[in-house]
């Protein structure tokens, strides 16, 4: 299912431009001659690409990986290469032994699109931003189904999101009303690439259809209950809008993963990140150092409590799986863990004594 069908467009609409085709000419030189296209959608060994031919198949060969939004090469139906990527959206696979899932590429904007009738927590927004700065491309954070609540706990959700959009537009939209949904279009344009994030049932695919003004992509009706789709998206897909711009729908995300997002996680948390060179010492873990900015930053009121929990628990993840590959730092973890446990357990026999 492609919303390509015109084969009319050119690779300007799909994104393409002149640094595009240097890039082009140099892979050419290396891999001979071949046509580049968009890849809009990705199976086990073959790939949908869009071209000024329009829609058409390409087998990938064993051993080459492709993500949704790669400019590639095609010879004779067959990937020969593809195009250094100027963003992507990576995130720790889900399950258990860590590996990079590539969502999309050469995003330019990613919205992350959230239920205003559901549970809005602005940890897993942060962990979503964190995701989007990583990947190069600039986050916008969706407020979706603004319809059904009203206008108080709107204001209530837009509030409790709004600490972790620092930098970040925060917007409110209603797919039947229309409400926002100009604001929306507003960040889409030729050429421009946009994707849609957010967990299955938070609007992905109803808004991704509003801006392509046909049912193209499938909706699900929600469970009751627990506010998760059915019938949803089950493959990312790109598609090229009427109005101009290319969209880039996706199935929902249980789990946001990061994966090597230290330079996400610094844009997530400025108002952290602007104190850690202002420690006294250059190794401060910020929890008892004298001379510490941010614990005194956290006296003053300058930042939360909340905001630097999270920083702490998403830099903790990092870490973490950075020292998979590092003994020396793992080794540093375990010290620093044997240390909170100490701590931990001191205060708790203190609150024994003291009878809590
Ligand atoms: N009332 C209301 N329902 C919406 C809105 N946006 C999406 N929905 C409904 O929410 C359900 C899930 O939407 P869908 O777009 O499939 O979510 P996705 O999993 O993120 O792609 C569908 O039943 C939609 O009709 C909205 O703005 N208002
Ligand atoms: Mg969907
Ligand atoms: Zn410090």
């Amino acid at each position: 299912m492609s919303a390509f069908t015109s084969p009319f467009v050119s690779l300007a609409d799909l994104g393409w431009d002149d640094a595009w085709a240097a890039s082009l000419a140099t892979a050419v030189q290396l891999l001979g001659p071949a046509d580049p296209a968009r890849v809009a959608r990705v199976d086990l060994g073959a790939c949908t690409v869009l071209g000024p031919g329009g829609s058409s198949r390409a087998t990938i060969p064993h051993g080459t990986t492709v993500a949704v939004g790669d400019w590639v090469l095609v010879r004779q139906s067959v990937v020969v290469g593809a195009l250094p990527r100027r963003t992507a959206i990576v995130r720790r696979s889900a399950g258990g032994d860590a590996q990079a899932q590539t969502l999309a590429t050469n995003v330019d904007t990613v919205m992350v699109l959230v239920a205003a009738d559901g549970r809005v927590t602005p940890r897993s927004i942060e962990r979503y931003v964190t995701l989007v700065w990583e990947s190069g491309a600039t986050p916008v954070v969706v407020l979706t189904k603004a319809d059904l609540v009203s206008g108080d706990e709107l204001d209530d959700a837009l509030g409790r999101l709004e600490p972790a959009c620092v930098g970040v537009d925060l917007l409110a939209i209603s797919a039947p009303t229309g409400t926002g949904l100009d604001t929306v279009s507003r960040y889409f344009g030729r050429g421009r690439t946009v994707a849609l994030l957010g967990s299955s049932g938070a609007g992905k695919s109803t808004l991704a259809n509003h801006l392509s003004g046909s049912a193209l992509l499938a909706t699900g009706a929600v469970r009751e209950g627990d506010h998760r789709g059915r019938h949803t998206t089950t493959h990312r897909e790109l598609v090229l809008l009427p109005g101009g711009g290319v969209l880039i729908d996706s199935p929902g995300l249980r789990e946001v993963g990061l994966w090597q997002a230290d330079d996400g996680v610094a844009r997530t948390f400025p108002e952290i990140t602007a104190l850690l060179d202002q420690c006294r010492f250059q190794d401060c873990t910020h929890r008892k150092e004298p001379g510490c900015a941010v614990t005194a930053a956290l006296a003053e009121g300058k930042i939360t409590q909340e905001r630097l929990a999270s920083w702490r628990k998403l830099r903790r993840e990092l870490d973490r799986l950075a020292a998979r590959d590092d003994p020396a730092l793992r080794q540093q973890l375990r010290t620093e863990q044997r240390r909170q446990f100490r701590e931990y357990a001191q205060v708790r026999k203190q609150h024994r004594r003291q009878g809590r």
